[in-house]
């Protein structure tokens, strides 16, 4: 009888655990051609029910959400009824969440980046690795979550007082490609024998972090693989949105007062313990840094500052021409095509993001957003099998981001 009892107890727990499922649920593509059209995108991305893969944006890049099934013929519907053609880019988001495979670290740093990692398991590699490497790497604590969780990376130095370069990964949880960048960055810096990069690698003292959005990004893994935002709780609501807390035009610019919606930009600048103590530790960097690399997915683009107007500021000439050398690179090895631009013209205006933070705070020569694989065929389920093909071709493009920054006299190789 007890354990019938402890049977059913337990049974009820794997129900009581809650994950999110997507059955059915559809990704549609439009491309909004007249102002009523984007108008009528951005009116319908204030509703909590529809979930915005990608910012509408008035530079006719095609904008994608995902739908539930009970709202798919309403809202294709509505689409038609506007003169826009809404495409079914991804049949049954559920389906996809399935075929996407999560690896177990089996430790003595095999990590092989043909599957996605867990952070437990991606904080016992950065261990793994720094004990391997010692006086080399160390782990470092860049900032803690609301969940009490901490935002871990390694800094890299084989000699000290070196220039620094940050690079910033998974600030928005489901974009699982970045922190799977970053890893793969880091263990480049440490193996690669390709004399290019290693110029580039043995340049810089380097602060490296794959998940910048801890409690989000274990959330994604255990309860909801859709999730964006933190985990703070906001009323009946939960998370802001990481990249639209920063104290940089905070709340001015495609951003949402709104606790519910994905691009909530908080109640204030730096209400995020995640945001603000990452900052603080970006601070203590300061004119230190060369380099600002920040990761995200999808829509492959590579975006400068400023999100809050389009104006060509600080560097923006010069930095324009060094992205797009990076981008030649990119495409060499795969013929993959990345947009380049700063955020408000490349996409949409959107404050409150850490690149406009850290250009407007220090000025850092090279300041940078990546917004990963693909144009949307998988968008953020990419799959596990373009894990290395878009790791090396980032790689590529750095090398090439930084020799290029070296004849503006922003770096030093060498
Ligand atoms: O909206 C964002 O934060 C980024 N796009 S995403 O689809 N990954 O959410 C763009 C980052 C550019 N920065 C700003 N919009 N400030
Ligand atoms: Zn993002």
């Amino acid at each position: 009888m007890k354990l019938i009892f402890l049977l059913l107890l337990a049974a009820w727990g794997v129900c009581a655990e809650d994950v999110a499922k997507f059955d059915g649920y559809k990704v549609f593509r439009m491309s909004p051609k007249t102002q009523e059209q984007n108008d009528l995108l951005l009116n319908l991305a204030t509703s909590d029910d529809l979930d915005f893969w990608t910012e509408v944006n008035n530079a006719g890049i095609p904008v994608d959400v995902m739908v539930k099934p009970e709202d798919q013929k309403a809202f294709t519907n509505a689409m038609l009824k506007n003169g826009m053609n809404p495409e079914i880019y991804i049949e049954d988001v559920q389906s996809l969440i399935e075929t996407q495979t999560v690896g177990r670290y089996a430790g003595e740093r095999a990590m092989t980046w043909t599957n996605y990692y867990s952070l437990t398991d991606i904080y016992k590699w950065l261990a793994d690795t720094a004990a391997a490497n010692p006086g080399v790497v160390s782990v470092v604590v860049g900032g803690t979550t609301s969940q009490g969780r901490q935002i871990r990376g390694v800094k890299i130095a084989k000699s000290s007082g070196k220039r620094v370069v940050v690079v910033e990964g998974g600030i928005h949880a489901r974009e699982w490609i970045s922190p799977a960048t970053v890893t793969w960055i880091i263990n480049e810096i440490l193996t690669s024998t390709d004399p290019a990069f290693r110029k580039v690698a043995d340049s810089f003292e380097w602060h490296l972090f794959p998940s910048t959005n801890p409690d989000g990004y274990e959330f994604t893994f255990t309860s909801n693989r859709m999730w964006r935002k933190t985990r703070t709780q906001y009323g009946s609501c939960i998370g802001a949105d990481p990249n639209r807390n920063w104290n940089a035009h905070w709340m001015e610019q495609g951003t949402s007062n709104q606790p519910c919606s994905d691009t909530y930009g908080g109640p204030r600048a730096f209400s995020e313990i995640e945001t603000s103590s990452f900052s603080s530790y970006i601070r203590t960097l300061g004119s230190r840094m060369d380099a600002y690399i920040s990761f995200h997915s999808y829509s492959q683009l590579l975006l400068l500052p400023y999100g809050h107007t389009s104006a060509p500021l600080d560097n923006y000439t010069q930095m324009m021409q060094i992205g797009r050398a990076a981008l030649t690179a990119l495409a060499r090895r795969y013929g993959t095509s990345y947009q380049i631009g700063n955020i408000a013209e490349a996409i949409y205006p959107a404050s409150g993001g850490s690149i406009d933070w850290v250009k407007q705070e220090f000025k850092t020569p090279i300041v940078v957003c990546y917004e990963l694989r693909d144009t949307g065929r998988y968008g953020f389920l990419l799959p596990t099998n373009q894990i290395i093909p878009n790791n090396q071709e980032i790689i590529d493009s750095l090398i090439a981001m930084f020799v290029e920054g070296e004849k503006f006299g922003y770096v030093t190789l060498g």
